[in-house]
């Protein structure tokens, strides 16, 4: 098997062109040129020049802890490399905590011990798991995966963590169960949301998939990321990653897993439904309302972090494994 290892772990890797990365110019364009538009994105507000040392001690401090497992050879790499992981922990979506890109550093409030998972509705075996009955029962591997959001930029990501199918199996749903539904963390002491003012946001942040979905060999847990656990800004300890959706399906932080026998409503669709579908599959030819999808922009890539454009690819390049999902 071939050595994956770039050297993620190396601190001095993570603390090198931030003053590229957070060019004001070029971080405004970038933003402008991705469609970022109202609601969903305000990427502007959080946006710095630099770091400062301590900010830097802060974000590696972030990483969590060493988990190495074995790479699942059928998902060892892509056709494009691995994001370097002070672009990829740095720039996040998790509205709970504020609408900006740079979310680490307020993601840190988000407790994640102890935590549990609720597995229920229409199962036969419902269970609330403890993290580490989760990692124990099933057996972790690292998945090198695509990540395209719907705001029309793309990293790849190296994820450890479990096939959702095990999970699936191990609550063995009821005949009339056809979807899940996942749940994120919420507290309003602790998750202030966004400022932009949209009123009744419907938290908790919440995502659903048919159950065919579910099942597929793609469609996977994450309890880590680039050798060790996942860090907060990433939804710590569990998230769901599937990654020939548009990122917003992968709910962060999950706690409560639900089989239902109804589609589940979910946040982005509610607050927006002509821009945010339920199946939100990656597709070049199906316009986001307000920007093309037709093209890309790789996060941490290019020279002096102008960032490459590269044509979207249907299904985010996994249409062996999905396409017969929505024959
Ligand atoms: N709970 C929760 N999950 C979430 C989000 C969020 O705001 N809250 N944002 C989504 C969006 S829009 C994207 S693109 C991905 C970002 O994942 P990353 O920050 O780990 O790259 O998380 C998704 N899951
Ligand atoms: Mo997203």
């Amino acid at each position: 098997m071939p050595s994956l290892r770039p050297d993620w772990q190396s601190p001095s890797r993570l603390i090198t062109s931030e003053s590229a990365f957070f060019n004001r110019r070029r971080f405004i364009k970038t933003a402008i040129g991705a469609g970022v538009g109202a609601s969903m994105v305000t990427a502007l507000g959080g946006c710095r020049r630099s770091l400062s040392s301590s900010e830097r001690r802060q974000f590696e401090a972030t990483l969590g802890e060493p988990l190495r497992v074995e790479a699942n050879p059928n998902f060892a790499q892509v056709d494009r490399s691995i994001t370097e992981q002070k672009y990829a922990s740095r720039f996040n979506n998790f509205y709970e905590f504020g609408q900006s890109k740079t979310i680490w550093s307020e993601a840190q409030a988000l407790p994640v011990d102890p935590w549990q998972v609720e597995v229920t509705g229409l199962v036969n075996n419902p269970q609330t798991y403890d993290l580490d009955d989760l990692r124990q029962k099933f057996p972790l591997e690292e998945r090198v995966y695509r990540f395209r959001c719907v705001e029309a930029w793309a990293m790849v990501v190296p994820w450890i963590g479990f096939p959702m199918r095990l999970l699936l199996e191990a609550a063995a749903p009821q005949p009339a169960a056809k979807f899940v539904r996942f749940e994120s963390f919420y507290d309003p002491e602790i998750t202030p949301g966004p400022t932009f003012s949209l009123s009744n946001l419907p938290w908790p942040y919440h995502e659903g998939l048919r159950l065919e979905e579910m099942a597929n060999e793609l469609a996977f847990f994450a309890v880590g990321i680039y050798g060790r656990t996942l860090p907060k800004q990433h939804g710590a300890p569990i998230r769901a990653v599937l990654p020939w959706k548009y990122g917003f399906k992968g709910a962060k932080s999950i706690v409560k897993i639900e089989f239902t026998a109804e589609q589940p409503a979910t946040y982005w669709n509610t607050l927006s439904p002509n821009e945010y579908g339920f199946e939100a599959n990656v597709n070049p030819e199906i316009p986001h309302p307000r920007w093309s999808q037709e093209t890309e922009k790789l996060i941490g890539s290019g020279s002096q972090g102008d960032w490459e454009r590269k044509p979207t690819v249907i299904y985010n390049g996994y249409g062996d494994y999905v396409a017969q999902l929505y024959k």
